[in-house]
């Protein structure tokens, strides 16, 4: 009796948890915990780390877990990391349902940098209104910054004020829609979006929008992440536990 283990937090691993409830797989959906009130999914689910990748090892033995997902967003570098190493501890197969990183088409305007302090480096200069649409875990190292209006985008009300001079808070979870970020950008008068390059459909919105407003984008490249087996679909990874993940550990 094989039990699935998904490492989530993003679209994707929704749509997975729904299609191996419809099989009648047996699943765990696994937070973080950086949320207050994560989507509800059709799986279990637990919520909280795990204590590094022992403690994810010693999770995956203790609840016998026979396959391993990684279906967490790419700048979730660390749980990334902790999977490989605790599939490997522990002889389990493991999948990573990644997102193709998204690229520049006709009319878009990008400057790429390789991670958050070359995108803050980068706002030196006169004073801009930017919609930093990073969450909240990245946004003390913008204070180095103070001279721009930051118009933030947040899954949960802040408990802390930012520590940014100016700027507006917007309480909203994606998945957004273009014309929804298109009215943003203009009711808050953005002059330059900053992004991760996420990929997927969820974040992709603004991109739309400051193409249509002819908006300049910061996008920020992805961090590393260790090598192991990645597929782009959810029926690819469906495949690989109905035929390919015979092999032990990545
Ligand atoms: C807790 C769990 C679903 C999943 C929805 C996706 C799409 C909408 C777009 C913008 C960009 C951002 C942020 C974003 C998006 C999806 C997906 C995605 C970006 C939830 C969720 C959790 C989180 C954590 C949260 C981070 C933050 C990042 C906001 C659920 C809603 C900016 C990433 O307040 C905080 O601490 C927020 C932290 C990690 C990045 C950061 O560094 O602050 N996601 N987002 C997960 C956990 O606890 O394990 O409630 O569904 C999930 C989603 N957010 O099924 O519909 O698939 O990525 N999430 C980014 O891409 O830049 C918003 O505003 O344009
Ligand atoms: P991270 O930096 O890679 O991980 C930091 C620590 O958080 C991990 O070492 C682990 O703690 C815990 N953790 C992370 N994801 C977890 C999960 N799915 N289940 C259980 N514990 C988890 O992760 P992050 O970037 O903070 O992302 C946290 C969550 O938000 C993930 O689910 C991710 O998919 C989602 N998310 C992140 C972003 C983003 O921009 N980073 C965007 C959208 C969604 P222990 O070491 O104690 O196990």
């Amino acid at each position: 009796m094989r039990k699935i283990l998904i490492l989530g937090g993003t679209t994707e691993a929704g749509i997975l948890a729904a299609r191996l409830a419809e099989r009648r797989e047996t699943a765990v959906l696994s937070y973080a915990g950086r949320v207050e009130d994560p989507k509800p999914q059709p799986v279990e689910t637990r919520v909280g780390g795990f204590g590094g990748a022992a403690g994810l090892a010693d999770y995956i033995r203790v609840n016998n877990v026979t396959h391993l997902v990684d279906a967490t967003h790419p700048f979730a570098a660390q749980i990334s990391g902790n999977a490989v190493l605790a599939a490997q501890t522990t002889g389990t197969p493991l999948i990573a349902l990644s997102r193709a990183p998204w690229h520049p088409v006709p009319g878009d305007d990008w400057r790429f940098v390789p991670d958050i302090p070359a995108a803050v480096a980068a706002l030196a200069g006169p004073a801009r209104r930017i919609f930093l649409a990073l969450g909240r875990l990245h946004l003390a190292a913008f204070a180095a910054r103070p001279q721009h209006h930051y118009i933030l985008r947040l899954v949960d009300a802040p408990t802390l004020a930012p520590p940014l001079p100016h700027h507006t808070v917007i309480v909203a979870r994606g998945p957004f829609d273009p014309a929804g970020d298109r009215a943003l950008l203009k009711a808050h008068r953005a002059d330059l979006v900053v992004a991760k390059n996420a990929g997927g459909t969820g974040a992709s919105a603004k991109l739309a929008a400051a193409r249509g407003l002819g908006l300049p984008v910061l996008m920020i490249d992805r961090p590393p992440l260790p090598p192991r087996p990645e597929v782009q679909t959810v029926a690819q990874v469906i495949d690989w536990l109905d035929h390919g993940s015979t092999e032990r550990g990545v």
